[in-house]
């Protein structure tokens, strides 16, 4: 008997726990159902408003009248000839320089620029080129200690074949301009002695040279030039003011120049502000590595060099670029427009002209 109550004791409490499990699945089975109906509810709603969304237009662009098209100035970057350094294809296989090499490339350079101006010309009206120089136009040879086993002439031909070259390239521009202006500072390797430093700033052959193509072109209508003694010039441009300077007094840090940049450009706003003077455009040479860089006014630009394959670049820095310079338009509303990296070599890799 006993036996039997035991067994019908454990039934008992097999049901209650059946029971008790039984609720909980209807418990949670409710409120899954619930959580479903949630689902189909608010995928009814969004179908809902899919349906009462309608559907958006695509945009039409307006009809470009090109006759309408504002004028535009030309600015080109010119700088860092580095007119006479030798670099040899025996000595660094990166690149090869000379002052034959730059005459060539200055040809190369005069191409892009009529190139590029006439292609703009056929919706764009486009009369004036403005072309800053930025200095190291010759390569002083006691600059560094044993500079002058780097270069194939001594600066005095240099000077001469800078003097003539550039002369020929603007006599040949003037051609297709209704107007030209030259906008030129110093650069750092025209420096006449070996300390920098020990002399005033525009005792420097890339002044002399730009004195010179200034002579050269005296009665000429139809060119300018602004060869000031400070290392700076502020030019305007469509109305956009831009400020150029050789770039030597950029500080770099482990060989990036940005911080420095962004820290010369401040403080070179505040400096003007000082004598009631303002720009947009800051544009620099020196660096050998052409960039454009966003500010928050205008922007900034790095003009690239005319040599390519530099011993102390290659071999201290494991660096190299390929010569270029740049160019770009300036749109009296919208500043800066297209621009343009004119490639000084050839597009095979090795080949350097
Ligand atoms: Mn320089």
């Amino acid at each position: 008997m006993a036996k039997k109550e035991d067994k019908e004791k454990e039934l008992k409490q097999d049901i209650s726990k059946l029971e008790h499990e039984l609720s909980y699945l209807q418990r949670e089975n409710k409120s899954l159902k619930g959580k479903r109906l949630d689902e189909e509810k608010l995928i009814a709603q969004f179908k809902d408003s899919l349906i009462r969304l309608k559907p958006e237009k695509p945009y039409v662009p307006k009809k470009i009248n090109y006759s309408q098209h504002s004028g535009q100035e030309l600015v080109l970057l010119f700088s860092d000839c580095q007119i006479g350094e030798k670099i040899d294809y025996e000595e660094t296989p990166f690149g090869e320089y000379n002052s034959d090499i730059f005459r060539k490339r200055l040809n190369l350079l005069y191409d892009g620029v009529i190139g590029i101006t006439e292609r703009h010309r056929k919706d764009t009206p486009i009369n004036k080129l403005n072309i800053f120089m930025l200095g190291d136009i010759v390569d002083g040879e006691k600059i560094f200690r044993g500079q002058s086993a780097r270069v194939d002439s001594n600066v005095v031909d240099q000077f001469f074949t800078g003097a003539e070259s550039i002369s020929n390239f603007l006599h040949s521009l003037e051609n297709h301009y209704q107007k030209i202006h030259v906008s030129c500072v110093a650069g750092n390797h025209g420096r006449v002695d070996e300390k920098k430093d020990s002399n005033k700033f525009y005792v420097n052959w890339d002044y002399l040279i730009y004195k010179t193509i200034q002579e050269k072109f005296k009665g000429h209508k139809n060119i300018t030039f602004h060869v000031p003694k400070t290392w700076f010039n502020i030019e305007e441009v469509s109305g956009w003011k831009f400020y150029i300077t050789h770039g030597d007094d950029i500080q770099r840090y482990m060989q990036i120049p940005w911080y420095g940049l962004e820290r010369y450009d401040g403080k070179e706003m505040k400096l003007m502000q000082s004598i009631d003077k303002t720009y947009d455009y800051l544009c620099v040479g020196h660096l050998h590595v052409p960039f454009q860089w966003d500010a928050a006014v205008g922007e900034r630009f790095c003009n690239g060099s005319f040599s390519s394959g530099n011993h102390f670049a290659a071999k201290k820095l494991q660096a190299s670029t390929r010569p270029t310079q740049l160019m770009f338009g300036v749109h009296p509303e919208r500043g800066v427009s297209f621009r343009y990296l004119l490639r000084l070599d050839s597009k095979k890799r090795l080949d350097t002209f």
